[in-house]
């Protein structure tokens, strides 16, 4: 229906219909709020009009009147909140299996690369039906990743990791804008969401790849000398990365944090601010060294390793010692067995 009303951007993605009916309530809200308003002004100026000789009456308040206009307003405004959240969670939680695409953004362009090793420039191709999650970075200043068409936007942050996802219902190409002033170009800082038939979008996926990006980062993990401390046989200086991902370590202060994406990216451009339980302080800091697409490529090859023996650390996993020790041990004992 909407999609005939050309004030009403299109709706593409699964969020977007929330996101709109959400909308719609505020608007009728708002609404008869205003139409109420002016009624009661226009009833109130003929009904208390000055008449000559008829003196005024003084009212001294009701509490009834004063509760009611209380009360209304406020279950309206817990069934925003409830709602508004509703939908936030759901539009701020990526399901577990979406396929990933990590997006670099720069003044002023959007640098997209595919899990499977696609790259793109203000481009980003997808199947229609299929859960997309990205996850974005900046090399420069503030920048924000905004479909309107899908009803995401996210700011795109320097120095640490930001997520968006959307499952597109609808073939067709959208507009990708940059929604943070970001320069003198920012205006400029557009591009294409292209959502295609599943088998279209295999044909244009089969095209031109590079390998998949884990493979990209196992490549540079060799390169930068990464694996000399993170070994895979037997355990190294460094902690065995196996099935980090996605798992609780254990930090030298004594907190507990989650391996996930930002996790790592620290871990590789500033090691010293969280460093891990039982091991040495010796990694040295790759800021300056690496470009984000790499940090982005061995990102995705840890991530990729996570998943791939997360099968073994699980059979083997000791409730004794802690999640970040015991999974270098067992994957360092599994490994080893495997190799001898
Ligand atoms: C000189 C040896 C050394 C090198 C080289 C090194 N690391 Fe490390 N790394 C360590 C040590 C030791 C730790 C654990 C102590 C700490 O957190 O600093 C660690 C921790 C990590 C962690 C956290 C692991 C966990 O289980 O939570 C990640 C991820 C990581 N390194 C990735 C890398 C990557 C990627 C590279 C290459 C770009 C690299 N490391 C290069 C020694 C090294
Ligand atoms: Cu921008």
């Amino acid at each position: 229906m909407l999609n005939n009303f050309p004030l009403w951007p299109v709706q593409a993605s699964t969020i977007a219909r929330s996101v709109d009916a959400l909308y719609i309530f505020l608007l009728i809200v708002t609404g008869m709020m205003t139409l109420l308003i002016f009624i009661c002004l226009v009833y109130f100026a003929a009904r208390f009009r000055y008449r000559p000789g008829v003196p005024a009456v003084q009212i001294d308040g009701s509490h009834a009147l004063e509760i009611t206009w209380s009360t209304i307003p406020f279950l309206i405004f817990m069934v925003i909140f409830a709602w508004g959240a509703l939908v936030y969670f759901k539009e701020r939680t990526p399901p577990a299996d979406a396929t990933e695409v990590y997006v670099v953004a720069k003044q002023w362009m959007w640098k997209i690369e595919h899990a499977e090793g696609q790259r793109e420039i203000n481009q980003l191709h997808v199947p229609v039906g299929r859960d997309v999650k990205m996850i974005m970075t900046s090399q420069d200043v503030i920048h924000s990743f905004y479909i309107p068409a899908f009803r995401i936007k996210q700011d795109v942050l320097p120095g640490r990791y930001t997520v968006e996802w959307f499952r597109a219902t609808k073939p067709g190409t959208y507009h990708l804008f940059c929604a943070e002033y970001c320069g003198t170009q920012h205006s400029g800082m557009v591009g294409d969401i292209v959502v295609m038939e599943p088998a279209q979008y295999e044909t244009w996926m089969n095209g031109g790849s590079t390998g998949p990006l884990s493979a990209t980062g196992e490549k540079i993990f060799a390169e930068l000398g990464c694996s000399t401390c993170h070994r895979t046989d037997i355990q190294g200086r460094g902690p065995n990365l196996h099935g980090v991902f996605g798992k609780p370590v254990q930090l030298e202060d004594g907190r507990t944090v989650t391996a996930d994406e930002n996790y790592l990216r620290e871990c590789i451009l500033d090691p010293g601010a969280k460093r891990l339980k039982g091991f040495q302080p010796i990694m040295p800091t790759f800021q300056g060294l690496v470009t984000e697409e790499q940090v982005n490529a061995l990102v995705a090859y840890i991530k990729s390793i996570a998943a791939a023996k997360g099968e073994a650390a699980k059979a083997s996993a000791s409730a004794a010692a802690p999640p970040a020790q015991e999974n270098a041990q067992t994957n360092a004992l599994a490994n080893g067995s495997q190799v001898q």
